[in-house]
């Protein structure tokens, strides 16, 4: 059995042919199209890009698009309420059911918006205003600009890279997640935890044959196990700062014992039974802005009913009841 979705071809939606999963039964992540940058920004080394200047890095110029479901747009959400750009740029939220449709904008429900600037149903409509001939998969974050009405960058890590580096004059906090002196191991660590841990999760949920599934899981816990080790001696990610690379890694933990661990199958062990990951996740958590921005009915309910490959009677599973915002005594580490 191989895992379709939903894609445009030619600005047509079509709902029989991205194949998500390869003849193997491993999925397959599909490659993101719009990755223009922000002028003033850096750019990490992997990309070979310039910056553009038709892309100024303006207050109220700018909208993000998420679902607080997905753990890519929600490293956005991050970055803009860490740096205080809540006022800088405005965000509308999809329904987190995604359908035979795409995302959807159904304002009427608890959490989500009406698509603050074209008043579209479809998410998809923005791809096609932004690329008539869009082949591409519609997914979340997009950052879209008001000016050329267009598409800036549907890539969650190049998008808060923008954020983080381009925007630091505009944001309200005085918060730098991307720090010139330790940028090079932010660049390695959110590298290194992509394969393992962020896609590792969907490389095991989404495997539709028995070795893809094992190998995935195996990577993911020795990955996991790793860093609970690094974590002992050291408050975050790359050392005693905050940095985007803890953003790429909570967005990740903070889903894994309500869905990845069941809904995915990533069942060796819960976050919240490592010694340092669990206090870690607390701490991250616990910083100014981050806890508004989950919102963990939203992520139950987007994994749980929109995968029918995985869960054919989208039943939302009820546990574990687990405290965030229970004291993480990490502070310590950084005094
Ligand atoms: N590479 C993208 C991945 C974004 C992504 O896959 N988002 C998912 C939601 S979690 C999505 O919108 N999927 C819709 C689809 O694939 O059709 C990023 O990091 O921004």
């Amino acid at each position: 059995m191989q895992l379709l979705m939903n894609m445009l071809v030619n600005g047509e939606w079509r709902t029989d042919t991205y194949q998500a999963t390869n003849e193997k039964g491993a999925f397959e992540r599909g490659q993101t199209t719009f990755r223009n940058w922000i002028a003033g920004s850096d750019l990490p080394p992997h990309i070979e890009a310039e910056a553009d200047e038709r892309f100024q890095p303006e207050a109220g110029r700018y909208h993000l698009y998420v679902s607080y479901a997905c753990p890519w747009a929600h490293r956005t959400l991050l970055v803009r309420a860490l740096m205080g750009l809540e006022d800088a740029i405005d965000v509308s939220v999809v329904d987190p059911y995604r359908g035979e449709d795409g995302w959807q904008f159904t304002p009427e429900k608890a959490g989500c918006t009406e698509d603050k600037l074209h008043d579209s149903e479809f998410l998809r409509e923005l791809y096609v205003e932004a690329d008539p001939d869009a082949t591409c998969r519609v997914t979340v974050p997009v950052l879209w600009d008001t000016e050329e009405e267009t598409i800036v960058n549907n890539e969650s890590r190049e998008i808060i890279r923008m954020l983080s580096t381009g925007f630091r004059d505009v944001g309200k906090r005085d918060v730098d997640l991307a720090p010139e002196s330790i940028r090079e191991t932010v660049d390695e660590i959110i590298t290194d935890i992509y394969e393992p841990i962020n896609n590792g999760v969907y490389r095991a949920g989404f495997a539709t044959k028995q070795g893809p599934y094992d190998e995935a899981v195996e990577e993911l816990f020795d990955a996991l196990d790793y860093w609970d080790d690094v974590l002992a001696d050291q408050r975050f990610l790359a050392g005693d700062r905050l940095t985007e690379a803890d953003i790429c890694m909570f967005t990740t933990l903070i889903r894994f014992d309500h869905v990845y661990h069941t809904h995915f199958m990533c069942n060796v062990q819960y976050i919240h039974q490592y010694d340092n990951l669990w206090p870690y996740l607390r701490d991250v958590y616990q910083q100014p802005g981050v806890a508004e921005t989950v919102d963990l009915g939203h992520i139950k309910e987007h994994y749980y009913t929109t995968h029918p490959d995985v869960t054919p009677h989208g039943i939302i599973a009820r546990g574990p009841d687990l405290e965030f915002s229970a004291p993480h005594d990490r502070t310590a580490l950084t005094e």
